[in-house]
């Protein structure tokens, strides 16, 4: 295995056991997040479980400045991304419209729409160029059905699923898949990010039932990985099994 998986957001759950998972396979890894110690840690963890080649890029990926000269100073050698998760994003509170602070909504943007086009757009050559490569885009449940308090996470999102759509048409001269997966409720540091430390708030999300969990998507993710240079999954949604959508989640009291 010679193929390298670039990974925004891997300081912490999705990107951290995606992480994991490719390296277990023997990829390469480029890992990214704003926490340099947490990068520093999980490098040396996929260093010593997997004897992984891993190169760590701190970047903030709403700095459009800051993810372009890292990527494009990329080492010659970790160029040749072969996939490209674009996994780094965040929900920030959970509020009524009339109520909900405009830095959050301006921070999701900024994270969730901005950061995935930047870092799209700086690793995109590394792909043209070769005519090879696979986009996959962290999308949600709530790209599907907008839910009460939701909004703009719920707008960041749709934006995820409609430039995921809009990529796929225009990468096809190019030869690259784009895929999106939108997970329901999983059990990550997500919660007490969107409640700004309320542990009681966050662990409410998941009472009642078994969340999915950051190992469950990164299994989802590797396996869209693993077909055939023709077949492309472009859309994929998973949840727990005790979720349907956004609105019906089945908890044992
Ligand atoms: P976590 O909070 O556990 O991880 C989020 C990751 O994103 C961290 O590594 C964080 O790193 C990184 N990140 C956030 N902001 C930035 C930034 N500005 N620049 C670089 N990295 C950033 O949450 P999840 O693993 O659950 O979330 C991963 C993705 O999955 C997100 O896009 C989220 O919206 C989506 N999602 C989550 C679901 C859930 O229920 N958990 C369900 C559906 C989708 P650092 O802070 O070090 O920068
Ligand atoms: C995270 C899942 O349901 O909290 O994207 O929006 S949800």
């Amino acid at each position: 295995m010679n193929k390298t998986v670039f990974i925004t957001g891997a300081t912490s759950g999705f990107g951290k056991a995606c992480a994991h998972r490719f390296a277990k396979e023997g990829y390469r890894v480029i890992i990214n997040g704003r926490r340099a110690e947490r990068l520093t840690e999980l490098k040396e963890e996929l260093q010593s479980q997997y004897k992984a080649q891993v190169h760590v890029l701190v970047f903030d990926v709403r700095e459009k400045e800051e993810v372009y000269n890292s990527i494009q100073t990329l080492p010659q050698e970790w160029q040749q991304v072969d996939v490209l998760i674009n996994n780094a994003g965040l929900a920030a509170g959970r509020d009524l419209f009339d109520e909900a602070g405009m830095d959050d909504w301006e921070t999701m943007i900024d994270t969730n729409v901005k950061g995935l086009l930047y870092v799209s757009r700086a690793v995109l050559p590394f792909m043209t160029q070769r005519k090879s490569g696979h986009i996959i885009n962290i999308g949600s449940t709530a790209a599907k059905e907008v839910y009460e308090r939701g909004n703009v996470y719920c707008a960041s999102k749709a934006a995820v699923d409609s430039i995921s759509k809009a990529m796929r048409m225009d990468l096809l001269q190019h030869k690259i898949k784009v895929t999106a997966i939108h997970p329901g409720a999983a059990e990550t540091e997500f919660s007490m990010v969107r409640f700004k430390g309320d542990k009681s708030k966050a662990d409410a999300v998941y009472a009642g039932y078994t969340p999915l969990y950051a190992e469950d998507v990164a299994e989802v993710v590797y396996y869209t990985t693993t077909l055939p240079a023709h077949v492309c999954i472009n859309d994929l949604v998973l949840t727990c099994t005790a979720q349907a959508n956004s609105f019906y989640t089945y908890r044992e009291s």
